[in-house]
């Protein structure tokens, strides 16, 4: 149960207060240990804020500057959070100068001697196709590099983790921060410099766009499925579909969320699109309607898969294999459903929106 909510931090100070946001506030004490245990006392899902806040910067003077080869990103390909980054990573062609690892799909104990079920890395690169073991600190699990990085934190162990080599820290924990570090402050190593996926003249509508489309889909479809009482389940649905049902009607009319270019709140609106058939319809009771019944959505999230590097950030095995796995109070025997495997390779629409 959480009693405590904070406010997320922000953290673009000095020196002094980046080092300083480093170490979790006594207030973590009582946070939620996963997100399984994220409920109101309404029986409604309330996600956390995440708390390694500190920002890369292209200031070679920075506290933690944007440097070839310093930093790496820990995933889980089932992670639509995780997956953000990652897309990041191949479309501005940073994957050369920012290394990742993703972690094993399937939840397990991280420690004898407690419950907890998180993230496990391998023991070899061999045991579970697309994970690999820890190439930099040997952690079994991600709850050991946030006890590597902090002595006393008692959040969530999530994914992603952006990791810094040099200082042997976690740098941040907080995708949405971590994605547009990685539009801007890496230009000068990136393949992709002219790609800018949150230009200064969308940057509101950017902004405007992405909180929607989070409270009503990005974290709509964990408040569905993470939902303990009918009431606010039934809530959550409404809101998604009310929410898709916009989208249906914006991409009707354009090819992109924002315009007729692609931006950021594509790439956050699509890593729940592309799960959204394979896992939500069925694991999280999203069940009013299929991407597939949604055209413009539809082939909308095909066209954001084609862009080159997209594809090598989905991998729905591990997809399938997390959700159904590691949430027992939903899928308590962990049976996967075999369908639909849709091919979002095939052709779309989406050029008629092309000049
Ligand atoms: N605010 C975080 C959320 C990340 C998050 O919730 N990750 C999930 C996986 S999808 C996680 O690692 N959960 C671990 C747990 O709940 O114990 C972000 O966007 O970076």
């Amino acid at each position: 149960m959480i009693s405590l909510f904070h406010k997320p931090i922000l953290v673009f100070g000095t020196k002094k207060q980046q080092l300083i946001q480093q170490v979790p506030s006594k207030h973590f004490i009582q946070m939620a240990r996963s997100s399984l245990d994220e409920m109101s006392d309404s029986g409604a899902f309330i996600r956390t804020a995440s708390t390694f806040r500190n920002i890369i910067s292209r200031d070679p003077s920075s506290l933690f500057p944007a440097e070839a080869g310093r930093y790496h990103l820990y995933i889980s390909y089932a992670c639509p959070w995780a997956s953000r980054c990652l897309s990041y990573l191949k479309i501005k062609g940073l994957d050369k100068v920012i290394s990742f690892t993703s972690v094993k799909p399937k939840w397990e104990r991280t420690k004898e001697t407690d419950e907890h079920m998180g993230w496990i890395f391998p023991a070899s690169n061999t045991e579970e196709p697309g994970a690999e073991s820890d190439p930099l600190n040997g952690a079994k699990s991600i709850r050991e590099l946030y006890e590597l990085a902090s002595t006393n934190y008692s959040g969530k162990y999530t994914v992603p983790v952006l990791w810094d080599k040099k200082l042997k820290t976690i740098v941040n924990n907080e995708s949405s921060e971590i994605i547009r570090m990685f539009n801007t402050e890496f230009n000068d190593i990136a393949e992709n410099t002219d790609l800018d996926l949150y230009p200064p003249h969308l940057q509101a509508q950017i902004d405007a766009t992405n909180e929607w489309i989070y409270n009503g889909i990005n974290n709509g479809v964990y408040k569905c499925g993470f939902a303990k009482k009918q009431g606010p389940y039934e809530e959550a649905v409404k809101q998604l579909y009310e929410a898709l049902d916009k989208c249906e009607a914006i991409l009707g009319r354009q090819r992109y969320i924002c315009g007729s270019m692609l931006s950021e709140a594509d790439i956050r609106l699509f890593v729940t699109l592309i799960r959204f058939d394979e896992v939500y319809v069925v694991h999280f009771k999203c069940n009013k309607k299929q991407l597939r019944e949604y055209p413009n959505l539809f082939n909308y999230t095909k066209d954001i898969f084609q862009i080159p590097g997209m594809s090598s950030s989905v991998n729905m095995e591990h997809i399938k294999r997390h959700y159904y796995g590691s949430h027992p109070s939903i899928n308590p025997f962990g049976i996967i459903p075999l369908g639909p495997d849709i091919d979002y390779s095939s052709p779309h629409d989406r050029e008629r929106f092309s000049t």
